[in-house]
């Protein structure tokens, strides 16, 4: 049983800027820890210094002095009962003798006992030792001093990590500043922050990271490159973390001068073993390659008509006898026509993958996302799991917030992924979990596992955001364990980033599990995926951008109906892609969730959902409640004010405060444009109708001049004011008729890349606040250069006492290209926001 201590604030926390992440070892407070046994000694059962048993001693020693206060030494021989002893198996059975009581462990597994005089840390190999090791410290660190005795292994083989890194330093979809590898086409020569990734990666058992961007350059593989790649396997050994490469297909030709990148051609052949033989010279324990071929422009085998499995198999030949592996990813599709309506997107692994299962070589993996379009939020569980039973699979999921609001909202992912973690397939009528198929329990594989996109920058928050790590936390938990509660994984996560008061646990724990739920409530409904920009920044809202193009991710809406119809009765036939009685329950609309609706049918916009509403009432109502509900997140966070060391609450308060009002240009954005789509009014009468807002353009001008905002619906009445030129100053006035009262004055603005405009707004002469346009500095999402659904932004002046005919002023003062825009006021009496 496990006993956490009942531990009370430990009063004011230091300043901390999140490089440590869960990993502070922040001491707990005094008094609380006094009847722990000490250790006599830590014995780490390896004296090399680039050994993870090594490393583990050394996390132990640190984590006995900062988390408890002690000092304890460490050794590497003899056998101490009292001691903290942590190796291999094989090592403690050298030094003391057998152990009883311990289970066979599969690869990375360990054995943690602190039952008896001393702590037992052992693990199957060096890895092992290491997460026990950090598992250890986690407890101490949480103040859990519980008598256990177990032995755990991981879920699956591989635990990787994909960052999206580019050879010039950038990282595609990341929104944690840089790369911490790479820059002006080279490694880094500082690689400090390689050993500390490695290092949180280790603490939540991922055992490698593949550390360039998908989308890969051919240049990562000169000589001088690899040479580099090496020193960044150097600084992840200690960790047990294994480097990984994207390799672009054409790199024979880019790179090699050959005249051809055919995969069954033998020079081809020759020149991918000649480097694989060079990588591995520099970097003998290389996890493998990571292949994205044949889609969104990269090159692949169909240039030569090749199968995607004569791909895979090259590079898994050349790996082979290094005992390396190849995740070959199943993103593969392409542009399709949308007058066709039998033409679909989320066929495409399936119809791709499913005639070429069985054909990989048995060291390839292929990777597949969880769902079959793009990290909506919300997918079916990709059908493609149901397809492969003589392939190796792995899922990947993305720790990055792409389409989810790019660490600018809070978003804690893990109940998203155990949709499709816990989803049961029934392949052949029988239980078959995802989570059971991707360790490759369920069809008797080898290999397989998991697979994230992390994209980690050199901010010392890591993603952009410190509550967007519980997600990164989580993933590596889950990896282990994919049975482990996601609230508790969350907890365990807080405790040790913010400590122990309560009201602080229990507030993170309530806007984070009610985030998922808020974010896809002010975001796209029933199924019908995010509706983000996606021709553009994937972060704000844009839901035309969806259809009319060849990327497959329609919606079909026009004013009578929406969805896309999957059937295979009437439709595209992306049922039928699932095992028979799933294919059963998505092709009947009765049995179809209303939380997949319309991925999987066309319906009217007035269809009643099984929960009673129409489709567009359910459209309206979800976003006005999702919205309010993000709200709470921001009251909640300031509740915690005093509780939470000042750098982190004031960075987080900025993000809470940016998706408190972004989170109404969600809402206001999404219902505008389908209330326009379809004329059908809102049952509540709030869809644009706004009686707290003044909007800039009927205000009186004076050096500022209205502009039609595009798309339409990223503007209230889709009209905005920018400045008549980017150097002089431009003022709005309006004389406020609302009553006499305290109200709360929201102003909606944009805030465009290229441009820190400042804004002043008065009360008559009284100076009420101002604000400068500096997003791109405090935020983490992909900034914009127009007026639309992602620069639009608000702030809020709290308790403004106004008096009725008070005249109320705003000064706008572009700068660069950014014309000091503005959209509405609003004055919003106690209790209401709008
Ligand atoms: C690395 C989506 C993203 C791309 C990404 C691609 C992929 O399309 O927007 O940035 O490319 O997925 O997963 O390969």
């Amino acid at each position: 049983m496990r006993s956490l201590l009942l531990l009370v604030s430990l009063g004011f926390a230091a300043a901390d800027n999140g490089l440590a992440g869960w990993l502070r070892y922040a001491p707990l407070p005094s008094g609380s820890h006094s009847h722990y046994t000490r250790p006599s000694s830590i014995l780490a059962l390896n004296s090399t210094t680039s050994s993870p048993v090594y490393v583990a001693g050394q996390e132990l020693q640190s984590g006995f002095k900062n988390i408890l206060g002690d000092n304890i030494e460490i050794q590497h021989g003899g056998c101490q009962p009292s001691a903290v002893v942590v190796g291999t198996v094989a090592q403690y059975k050298d030094v003391c003798g057998g152990v009883e009581g311990i289970p066979e462990l599969a690869e990375d597994g360990f054995w943690l006992s602190t039952k008896g005089k001393g702590v037992q840390i052992l693990g199957q190999n060096d890895r092992g030792a290491l997460y026990g090791a950090f598992e250890y410290i986690s407890m101490l660190a949480q103040g859990n001093s519980s008598q256990v005795a177990y032995a755990t292994n991981p879920s699956a083989p591989v635990r990787w990590v994909n960052q999206w890194d580019n050879m010039d330093g950038s990282i595609e979809r990341g929104y944690g500043g840089a790369s911490i590898f790479f820059a002006n086409g080279t490694i880094v020569k500082d690689l400090s922050r390689a050993a500390q990734y490695a290092r949180l990666l280790a603490s939540i058992g991922l055992n490698a990271v593949v550390v360039n961007n998908v989308n890969a350059n051919a240049t990562t593989l000169t000589s001088e490159n690899i040479e580099g790649l090496g020193k960044i396997a150097d600084v992840f050994r200690p960790y047990g973390v294994q480097l990984g490469i994207s390799l672009n297909f054409a790199s024979p030709q880019t790179l090699g001068g050959l005249p051809t990148f055919d995969p069954l051609n033998s020079s081809v052949i020759a020149w991918w073993q000649n480097v694989t033989d060079e990588i591995y010279q520099r970097i003998p324990d290389m996890a493998g390659y990571l292949v994205k071929a044949d889609s969104e422009g990269e090159p692949g085998p169909a240039t030569y008509n090749r199968t995607l499995a004569d791909a895979a198999n090259l590079f898994a030949k050349a790996v082979k006898n290094y005992g390396g592996i190849v995740m070959f990813r199943a993103f593969v599709y392409n542009q399709l026509d949308e007058s066709d309506w039998k033409a679909d997107r989320a066929k495409a692994a399936v119809q791709f993958f499913g005639p070429l299962d069985g054909k990989f070589d048995s060291n390839v993996v292929v990777q597949i996302k969880y769902g079959p379009i793009d990290f909506q939020v919300r997918e079916p569980t990709s059908p493609l799991f149901a397809n492969l039973l003589n392939t190796n699979t792995a899922m990947e999921l993305e720790v990055t917030q792409e389409y989810l609001g790019q660490q600018s909202h809070l978003l804690y992912l893990p109940p998203l992924w155990k949709t499709v973690l816990d989803f049961d397939l029934r392949v052949d009528g029988k239980q078959s979990i995802v989570r059971d198929i991707i360790s490759g329990k369920r069809f008797d594989r080898p290999l397989g596992g998991w697979a994230a996109v992390v994209n980690v920058g050199t901010n010392t928050t890591w993603l952009g955001s410190h509550l967007a790590m519980s997600n990164l936390y989580a993933y590596g938990r889950l990896a282990w364990n994919p049975t482990n509660n996601v609230e508790s994984i969350l907890q365990d996560w807080i405790r040790l980033t913010f400590g122990f008061d309560l009201s602080v646990i229990n507030g993170i724990t309530k806007m984070s599990m009610d985030s998922w739920p808020a974010y896809e409530s002010y975001s796209g409904n029933l199924g019908i995926q995010t509706l983000t920009d996606i021709l553009y920044t994937h972060f704000g809202p844009n839901p035309a951008s969806q259809d009319n193009n060849g990327w497959g991710q329609w919606t079909r809406a026009d004013h009578l109906s929406v969805g896309m119809d999957r059937t295979v009765s009437n439709g595209t036939g992306y049922s039928g892609q699932y095992p028979a009685e799933i294919a059963a329950m998505y092709e009947n609309i009765d049995t179809t969730p209303d939380n997949l609706l319309l991925w999987f049918h066309h319906v009217n916009w007035t269809h009643h959902l099984h929960s009673g509403k129409t489709v567009i009432q359910h459209f309206y109502d979800a976003h006005y409640a999702g919205a309010e509900t993000a709200q709470t997140f921001l009251q909640t966070w300031e509740s915690l004010k005093g509780k939470i060391d000042e750098e982190r609450y004031n960075d987080v308060l900025t993000k809470l405060t940016f998706q408190s009002g972004h989170s109404i240009v969600w809402r206001d954005a999404i219902n505008d444009f389908y209330w326009n789509m379809t004329g059908i009014p809102d049952d509540a009468n709030r869809v644009g109708n706004h009686p707290w807002r003044v909007e800039a353009e009927s205000m009186t001008l004076n050096g500022y001049k209205t502009y039609n905002v595009s798309p339409f619906e990223a503007a209230s009445k889709s009209v905005a004011i920018v400045t008549s030129s980017n150097s002089t100053t431009g003022t709005a006035t309006t004389k406020l008729e609302y009553p006499s009262g305290t109200y709360d004055l929201a102003v909606n603005y944009y805030d465009l890349y290229g441009g820190k405009s400042h804004w002043k707004v008065y009360l008559g002469d009284r100076l009420i606040g101002k604000w400068v346009g500096n997003n791109e500095d405090v935020l983490s999402h992909t900034p914009s250069i127009y007026l639309d659904g992602h620069s639009a932004t608000r702030i809020t002046f709290r308790g403004v006492s106004v008096n009725k005919g008070d005249t109320l002023k705003i000064v706008g003062t572009p700068d660069g290209v950014e014309p000091a825009p503005l959209d509405y006021i609003s004055l919003l009496p106690p209790g209401i926001v709008d």
